[in-house]
């Protein structure tokens, strides 16, 4: 199955060593497409060589190739946000991952819609055991999907 996470990159890189540590986890359940989210490396004024309208086409083939959408929300970041909006467009299942102890405010865009998966976690253990549940509970529904 293939997995994208996305993570704040312009919009800040505070929380990089996170993203890592749930790419790392997120393996365990299929391919994760856009590994360099985590990569310590890209910082926020960074330039990786690419340009933007490469970046967002890449992106964008690389998220309509997934089945699933991980986000973490708590660094506000457009990108992210954008393609929570398309991912959830195109009919895709979406978690969204939020730590309410950092001090941030979740959009009502995110917080609000019913179409997506937001589980409020406090570390990393936590974070896990959301993941783990989402993709059991998405095996449980495609199974009695496929009874019908
Ligand atoms: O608005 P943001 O930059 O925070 O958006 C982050 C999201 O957009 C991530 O989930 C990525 O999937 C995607 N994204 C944004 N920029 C890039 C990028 N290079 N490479 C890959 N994905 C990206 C930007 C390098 C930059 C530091 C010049």
């Amino acid at each position: 199955m293939k997995i994208y996470f996305a993570g704040s990159i312009r919009g800040g890189r505070e929380d990089a060593a996170l993203y890592f540590e749930i790419i790392e986890y997120l393996k365990d359940f299929g391919e994760v497409l856009t590994e360099h989210v985590g990569d310590a490396g890209l910082l926020a004024a960074g330039d990786d060589g690419a340009s933007d309208s490469y970046i967002h086409d890449r992106d964008v083939e690389w998220l309509q190739s997934a089945e699933v959408l991980v986000a973490e929300v708590t660094t506000v970041s457009m990108g992210v946000g954008y393609e929570i909006g398309r991912a959830v467009e195109s009919g895709k299942k979406v978690l969204c991952l939020f730590r309410p102890g950092a001090g941030k405010h979740l959009s009502a865009m995110i917080a609000g819609c019913p179409a997506l998966t937001l589980v409020y976690y406090n570390n990393m253990e936590e974070g896990k055991s959301a993941i783990a549940t989402f993709f059991a509970e998405k095996g449980k529904s495609e199974l009695l999907f496929n009874d019908v």
